[in-house]
């Protein structure tokens, strides 16, 4: 067995999520588990049917039918539907982006905190990285000087927190002026309404060279069938077709099929529940931990389907060998800061998009070994 302390200061988030993936008590990694929905166990049972659709119809017609259906969704209605790049997972989509930005520049603007793989995926290609606050990026600061991207997470992973429209037209009309890329990574945008507003619309409008990164993943508990689009402006001035057709031909299009279809079922009422689902999932970690001395939400209005929590003067190191013992696996937000790890010292990050059996029962030993502390 690894050393679990080794594992814990030496790992990516990644990693560590791979540690979780056989513990029943995994609340680590962000991707869908709940179970399926009745509504979503229909389409499952028809999936002969689906494959059989999917390979009868061109490809580019269920691109157009799943971009479409997924978008639309929420909100995107001004999307353009000629630069939408299907990907295997929006971190491909990601390796695409930052291998066509290192052609033209060699310094991004990221968002901090957030997900350790993004910055990891921008360094690995030789990009350097300029921190952006949450706060200075939501009061409006300047973008700081000598990068020819400004990357932001929205909803942010692990914050939640949401670009409002004001700013994202700010935001654009800013990098139009300084001729800087914006790019956007919405993985999580399907759980809050309020990043529901036409974000396309705004990009077009605004002129500047733009970049977005959508996901189907985070959403439905299809076993990790789901793609990852990479949609572009048309002034975007990088290489990202020709790098797309670097690494992929294209998805599989029963994959289409069925992102087209969970997408269907989401607008007729799905989407909806999901949210309740979520927000009921919060209330469980909450009513759970809260009257723990110290332990305090750091997003009390976030609606993503992780949850970040204080741990007042614990240190995640503290409690990690505890947990590890009992097969409970949440995330240090450590790693999530990416430019100056020891700000999530004391913060976990739970994962939400689970059934509330095994959530609850995650939590209960969270709470225990919280209680020793
Ligand atoms: C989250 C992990 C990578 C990522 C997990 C995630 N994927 N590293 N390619 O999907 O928030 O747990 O986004």
């Amino acid at each position: 067995m690894i050393e679990p302390a080794l594992q814990l200061s030496s790992a990516n988030l990644t990693e560590l999520e791979y540690l979780a993936l056989n513990s029943e008590l995994n609340v680590a990694d962000g991707h869908a588990r709940q179970e399926l929905s009745e509504a979503q166990q229909r389409i499952v049972e028809e999936l002969p049917t689906l494959f059989e659709k999917a390979a009868a119809q061109p490809v580019e017609d269920l691109e157009r039918a799943a971009h479409g259906a997924f978008l639309h969704l929420f909100g995107q209605h001004c999307y353009p539907s000629g630069r939408v790049l299907s990907c295997y997972a929006s971190s491909v989509a990601m390796e695409i982006l930052a291998r066509s930005l290192v052609t033209e520049t060699d310094a991004v603007a990221l968002i901090h905190p957030t997900f350790d793989n993004i910055p990891d995926i921008l360094r690995g290609v030789g990009l350097r990285l300029v921190p952006v606050e949450e706060d200075a990026l939501h009061s409006g600061e300047p973008i700081p000087k000598g990068v020819g991207c400004v990357f932001v997470t929205t909803p942010n992973n692990p914050t939640g927190r949401v670009l409002s429209a004001e700013r994202l037209a700010a935001l654009a009309d800013e990098c139009r002026s300084r001729d800087v890329v914006l790019a956007l990574d919405t993985s999580f945008r399907g759980f809050d309404t309020r990043a529901h507003y036409d974000h396309y619309a705004i990009l077009e409008s605004s002129g500047c060279r733009w970049v977005v990164i959508e996901d189907t993943g985070k959403l439905w508990p299809t076993l990790d069938l789901k793609v990852g689009l990479l949609l572009y402006s048309e002034n975007v001035g990088l290489p990202i077709p020709r790098i797309y057709s670097d690494i992929l031909l294209g998805v599989s299009p029963f994959i289409l099929a069925l992102v087209e279809r969970f997408a269907e079922e989401a607008a007729g009422g799905g989407l909806a529940d999901l949210h309740a689902f979520i927000a009921g999932g919060r209330r469980l970690v909450r009513e759970a931990l809260a009257d723990l001395p110290g332990v305090t939400f750091l997003d009390p209005s976030s609606r993503v389907s992780v949850e970040r929590v204080d741990l007042g003067d614990r240190r995640c190191a503290d409690i990690w060998p505890e947990l590890y013992e009992r097969q409970v696996h949440a995330l240090p937000c450590t790693q999530f800061y990416w430019a100056d790890p020891s700000r999530g010292e004391h913060s976990l990050r739970i994962a939400l998009a689970r059934p509330y059996t095994a959530l609850g029962a995650a939590v209960r030993e969270l709470r225990s070994v919280l209680t020793e502390h």
